[in-house]
Formats: structure tokens, sequence, C-alpha cells
């Protein structure tokens, strides 16, 4: 096949003119790495776009989407249904911390944060609380880019030019990130559990009776991997619970095996009221999003006349039958293969190969947590981004490496079932990199 005219499609967050001057196209995948029309292979250090943990093209997810795709492509789940939904959600909640027994189905992870907040605000009305308005995210938070999820979101370049038309009521409490107190921390830093006493500080404010939910990434991702402070999700479960404030854990990323556990209750011990899902939830195969619900807050919501809908919200595709089956796939193959069990195996192998790079004359921090990390370069002067976009387009042509740069901080997520040997090799090729670039 020719290389295709890449006029028309306006792809998303990159440069295009800059793309498409050299573009760099994938046609195939297996496995951990993707290949290109002209055959060359590249190793994929960040796992799709954090979702594919299982590897690309695995031979279970694929056999399950053909066959659900040739059974049933379609059925609309509005008053009717489809049974790989069913089975999907049962699925989930039995894996999901205690509690939580529901699971509405969205698209992506933008559509689960919106979900997410009106169910919050409709939960609230329902029980007669229709004050409870106020959101509250964080600064720095990726909480996707639809209106809601973009007001609560906190970084900058994707809502300035929408600045006027964010949606009301929103506050943000400060983000985690500080190179003086928290540089170089493996796993959750020591400093910074304070941080979360901002949420007392809005509450006092706006009087805690008016905010009905507050969202936080439980490790924040795309802002360049920030664990939480030792202590900082306990107080601000702690603040949300003496104001009737439902906490919601942002799991977009962190869900599904990235912290080695399925959500990241099971590694931090702090249990949210409602958490949103998407990517590895099907392994990137076919979109799909999930809100996780507990009990308590579904239950509010089932009451009036039993032939009235209860949620006046849903998606076309929720709950689309062949990413069902995808999803279902990939929930046998977590756990057929110990998939977080082995992500589990392989932080500390991570954590050192990504540490091993603080003293690189470029690095100012490098930040870990389970198969998440950040190795973050100083901005050449003048040119914040150039550093970090340059490694990514030198790791593609020069080392056949696929690594994901937020500005000058190189993102790495790799695969929950890496090898550890293709795993240093990688990030040999990356120190390669970054001693050539200025
Ligand atoms: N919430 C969180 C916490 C996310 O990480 C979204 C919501 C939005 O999901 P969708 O499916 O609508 O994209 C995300 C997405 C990066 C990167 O480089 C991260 C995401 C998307 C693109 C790039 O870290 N996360
Ligand atoms: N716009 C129009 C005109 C529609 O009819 C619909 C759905 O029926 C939508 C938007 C929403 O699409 P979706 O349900 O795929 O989010």
């Amino acid at each position: 096949m020719s290389a295709p005219d890449t006029n028309a499609f306006w792809m998303p967050f990159t440069a295009n003119r800059d793309f498409k001057k050299k573009p760099r196209i994938i046609s195939g995948a297996s496995g951990h790495h993707y290949t290109t029309d002209d055959g060359t292979k590249l190793y994929d250090t960040f796992s799709g776009l954090w979702t594919s943990g299982l590897g690309h093209c695995h031979p279970k997810i694929v056999e399950a989407v053909q066959k659900q795709v040739a059974k049933l492509d379609f059925a609309m789940t509005f008053q009717v249904s489809n049974d790989k939904a069913f089975a999907l959600a049962e699925r989930i909640v039995d894996m999901a911390p205690e509690g939580f027994t529901q699971c509405f189905f969205t698209n992506s992870g933008s559509e689960s944060v919106d979900t997410a907040l009106k169910i919050a605000l409709g939960f609230h009305r329902a029980r007669g609380e229709g004050n409870r308005t106020r959101l509250i995210g964080r600064e720095r938070a990726y909480h996707g880019v639809n209106f809601g999820g973009m007001s609560v979101g906190g970084i900058v370049p994707n809502r300035k030019v929408f600045s006027a038309n964010l949606i009301p009521g929103v506050d943000h409490i400060r983000h985690t990130f500080n190179l003086e107190h928290a540089a170089y921390s493996r796993g959750q830093p020591e400093w910074g559990a304070h941080l979360a006493d901002d949420l007392e500080r809005l509450a006092a404010l706006h009087d805690g009776s008016n905010i009905a939910a507050v969202i936080v990434e439980p490790v924040a991702g795309s802002t360049g991997i920030l664990p939480p402070p030792v202590g900082y999700l306990e107080k601000l479960r702690e603040i949300c619970d003496r104001h009737g404030i439902l906490l919601i854990f942002d799991e977009v990323i962190t869900a599904f095996g990235r912290l080695g556990k399925p959500f990241s209750p099971d590694r931090f011990g702090v249990i949210p009221d409602i958490i949103t899902t998407a990517k590895g939830l099907t392994n990137g195969v076919i979109p799909m999003g999930a809100v996780l619900v507990r009990d308590s807050v579904y239950n509010a919501f089932m009451q009036g006349p039993e032939p009235m809908i209860e949620l006046f919200h849903g998606y076309t595709y929720s709950g689309h039958p062949v990413a069902a089956a995808a999803g279902l796939a990939a929930m046998d193959v977590y756990e057929d293969e110990g998939t977080f069990e082995q992500a589990t195996s392989l932080e500390k192998t991570f954590e050192d190969l990504l540490h091993s790079f603080e003293d690189h004359k470029h690095v100012v921090d490098v930040r870990t947590i389970g198969l998440m990390g950040a190795i973050e370069m100083a901005p050449r002067d003048g040119a914040p981004g150039a550093r970090g976009f340059e490694a990514h387009k030198k790791c593609f042509w020069d080392e056949h490496l696929v690594i994901r740069n937020g500005m000058d901080t190189l993102q790495f997520a790799p695969f929950l079932n890496s090898r550890p040997d293709e795993m240093q090799q990688s990030f040999e090729a990356v120190r390669r990199v970054i001693d050539s670039i200025e």
C-alpha cells in the first residue's frame, strides 16, 4: 500500500503541520511492537495511549471481537439491551472495591467523567439536596475534553480558548507537584498531605453544603505522573465525609493494572463513591468507558414511579456488544494470565531503570509509581517543550521506539506483561536519545 494522503485527518492533540511534513504512521501491531508499512518494527513504551497493557492484538481479545461482531453487531441499550453488556457490568463490579454494585457504560474517559459529574448532581437532587451543585477539581488535572471534564480539569492550554464557556460553579484545589520538596520520588512522596486541606478551605469559602463532588485522579497521569503524597487521599476522604461531598476517583489510567491492582483503592486503601474508567477496560481494542457507582448512590435514584426513567442520560453506544465482548475477553486475560501480579513484579525493575536517569544533565525530576513513570527535563531556554518533542521524534526515527512526551516530560507506561530485557533495551535507547539532544 502506498503512503496515505495525510491531508484530511485533523489529528487530535497533535502539531498537524509539523506531523504532516514527515508523518509517523503505524499500520500494524502485535504484542509489544508496532509496524509501519515499510516493515519497520517499533517498540511501544506507552502501551498504546495507556490503553493496551496486555500488548497489541491479544489473540483472545481479537477472537472475542471477531466472534461477537458476526453474532450481534449492535442492539440499542435504551429500553432493550444485549447480553454482553450485562455480563461485563457484573464482571467489573465483582472486581471493584466492596460496595460498588453498579456500572454505567460510556465510550471514552471523557464521557465517563461527564457521566460521573451528572450522577453526582443527580444524586444530591434526588435526596433533596439540590443546592449541592458546586464541583471541585484540581489544578493540573486531566479529566478529558468534554465541557464538564475540561471545567474540573486543570490543564491550562486545554482550557484557555474555552475559558468563558467552562461550566459555572467549579473551583480547584492545588496540585501536588513540587520540585523542592518531592522531587525524585519513588512511589508516594512523603511531602504534601497538607495540600488536601485546600478542600477544607473551599468548603469554608463556598459552604460545604453547596458542594456536590470532588474529582481527582488518584495518581495524576497526563500532567506527568504525580503520585498522591502519603496521607493525601485519606485526608480528602475525611473532609468529603465531614461535609457530605461525593469523592470521585478518575481511574481512566490507573484502573486495570497500572498500579498492580484492579483499582486504586486496592493499593491506597481509600475508597471513593464513584470511579471513572476507560482505556484498559477493553485493552483499548474497542472504545469503551465505565462509571462504577456505589450502591448507596444508585439507590438514591431508584425512587418514584417504576415506569419512569431514573437518569436522563446515556449514549447510543453505551454497552455496545462488540466493545463489551472485548471487555469480557480483557477481564478473562487479566485473570487467566495473572496480569496484575505480573505488573507488580515488574515495578521495581521499572523504577530502577527510570531513576537511573536522575543524574542526567537535562533531568530535573523522575517520578514513578506502579507502571507509570515520568522523566522531567528542564526546558531549553526560550523553547519550552522543544527538548521533549525532539526526544519523541528521535526515539521514533533513530531508535524505533514510540515514547510519549508532554512538553519536556517524557512519560512511560510499559506493558503490564513487559519483558524486563525489552524494558531495559528501551531505556538504553532513551538514554542515547537524550544524550544526543541539546
Ligand atoms: N480522565 C483521565 C484521568 C485520563 O487520563 C481521560 C479522562 C479522557 O479519556 P478519553 O478516553 O476521552 O481520552 C483521560 C485520558 C497522556 C494522555 O499523554 C492521557 C490521556 C489521553 C491522552 C493522552 O498522558 N488520558
Ligand atoms: N446528535 C444527534 C443529532 C443525535 O441524534 C445523537 C444521538 O442520537 C447525538 C448527537 C448523540 O450521539 P451519541 O449517543 O452517539 O453520543
